[in-house]
C-alpha cells in the first residue's frame, strides 16, 4: 500500500515536471537599464507573450547588457545562445548593410515620418533582409533623435564640434557623418560609454534624451546640444531557428507581442523627449538650443558621398515619403 502511494508520488511529480517542461523558456537581452524606453518594450513583449500563449512561452529580461552589448547580443542570437534581443541601429550594419540607410543624419523630418517609413513597405522590406543572416526581425521600434552631450564646452554652432572626442556607435554611416562635423569619432560599445566619459577617454557621446536620462549621463557630462542631428531606430530581433520552431499561432504571437512593446516604447521616447530636457536642466546640465540647419549644411559634402554610395533616388523615396 504504502509502496503504491510512493508510486504515485513519483508518477505525479513526473507528469508535473513534464507540465512545467512543456514551458518554453526564451531570454531577450538589452544594453541599458530596465526604467527605459528598451525596459518597456521587452517587459511588454515578455507580459504579452506569456499572456497571448497561455503561458507556454516565458521570456525573461536581462537588462544593462547582462547578456552581452548588442552586437555581442546579435550574434549570441545568430548562434542561438540566447533567443531575443532589442538593440539600437549601433552594430546592426555589420550583419544586414542594407539598414545602413536608416542611419544617415537629417533624413527624417521627426519620429511621425520616421515610424511611418519603418512601419511601411520600406521598413518592412528592410526587416525580411535579416532573415538571410540567421535572424528574424520582429518589427522597428526607437531610440529616438539623438543629441550631443560633451564635457568641453557649449556646442552652440557646427565649428564648436571641431576636434572633439565623441563615443560613437560602431556605426559606419555615423562614423563617416560625425568626421564631416570635425569630431574624433571613437566607436565602442554602450555598455563602456558611461564608464569612458566618467574617466575622460572621450570629451563626449551623443544619444536620445531617453539613453541620456536612463544612463544618468548627466552625472559625467556637462553640456548638451539639441542637435537631434539622427534618427536613431531600434529593432527587435529573434533566432530564426527558434522562430522557426514556433507553430503559425505562436509565430503570430510573437509578432504581436512585438507590436505592444514597441508601441509602449515608442510612447515612452515621446514622454521622455517632453521630459527629458526640464530633467537634465534640474539635475545640472548646461542645455543648448541650436539652430540644426547649420548642422545640415555642414555635412554637405558627406550627404553628396551618402547620395553616390547608397543611391539619390532611394534616399529620396524615404525623404518624400508620406
Ligand atoms: O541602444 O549605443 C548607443 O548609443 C545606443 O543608442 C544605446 O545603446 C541604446
Amino acid at each position: 500500500m504504502k509502496l503504491t502511494k510512493l508510486l504515485l508520488a513519483f508518477a505525479g511529480a513526473a507528469l508535473f515536471s513534464t507540465q512545467v517542461g512543456a514551458q518554453t523558456q526564451m531570454r531577450i537581452n538589452i544594453s541599458i537599464g530596465q526604467n527605459s524606453h528598451y525596459g518597456v518594450a521587452v517587459d511588454t513583449f515578455a507580459r504579452e507573450v506569456e499572456k497571448r500563449t497561455a503561458g507556454r512561452y516565458k521570456v525573461q529580461a536581462f537588462y544593462a547588457g547582462a547578456l552581452g552589448a548588442e552586437r555581442e547580443s546579435i550574434e549570441a542570437i545568430q548562434l542561438g545562445t540566447h533567443e531575443l534581443t532589442m538593440t539600437s541601429s549601433g552594430p546592426v550594419p555589420n550583419f544586414v548593410p542594407e539598414t545602413r540607410i536608416l542611419d544617415i543624419p537629417f533624413l527624417f523630418r521627426d519620429k511621425a515620418h520616421a515610424r511611418a517609413v519603418l512601419d511601411g513597405p520600406i521598413g518592412q522590406d528592410l526587416l525580411a533582409k535579416f532573415e538571410t543572416k540567421g535572424i528574424k526581425a520582429l518589427g522597428w521600434a526607437e531610440n529616438g533623435f539623438r543629441h550631443m552631450t560633451n564635457n568641453k564646452r557649449p556646442v552652440n554652432a557646427p565649428d564648436d564640434l571641431k576636434g572633439l572626442k565623441m563615443r560613437t556607435m560602431e556605426n559606419p554611416v555615423h562614423i563617416a557623418a560625425y568626421k564631416g562635423f570635425g569630431i574624433v569619432p571613437t566607436p565602442m560599445a554602450f555598455t563602456e560609454v558611461f564608464t569612458a566619459l566618467q574617466q575622460g577617454t572621450v570629451d563626449g557621446q551623443e544619444n536620445p534624451l531617453s539613453v541620456i536620462t536612463a544612463a544618468k549621463f548627466e552625472q559625467v557630462q556637462k553640456h548638451l546640444s539639441l542637435t537631434g542631428h539622427v534618427y536613431s531606430p531600434a529593432v527587435i530581433l529573434m533566432s530564426k531557428a527558434a522562430f522557426d520552431k514556433l507553430s503559425a499561432d505562436d509565430k503570430k504571437h510573437f509578432m504581436d507581442a512585438a507590436t505592444e512593446g514597441i508601441k509602449a516604447n515608442r510612447a515612452r521616447v515621446d514622454d521622455d523627449d517632453a521630459k527629458g530636457v526640464a530633467d537634465l536642466k534640474s539635475k545640472g546640465m548646461q542645455v543648448v538650443e541650436v539652430d540644426k540647419s547649420k548642422f545640415q549644411a555642414a555635412l554637405t559634402p558627406v550627404f553628396a558621398e551618402f547620395n553616390k554610395q547608397f543611391g539619390q533616388a532611394n534616399i529620396d523615396k524615404i525623404r518624400n515619403f508620406k
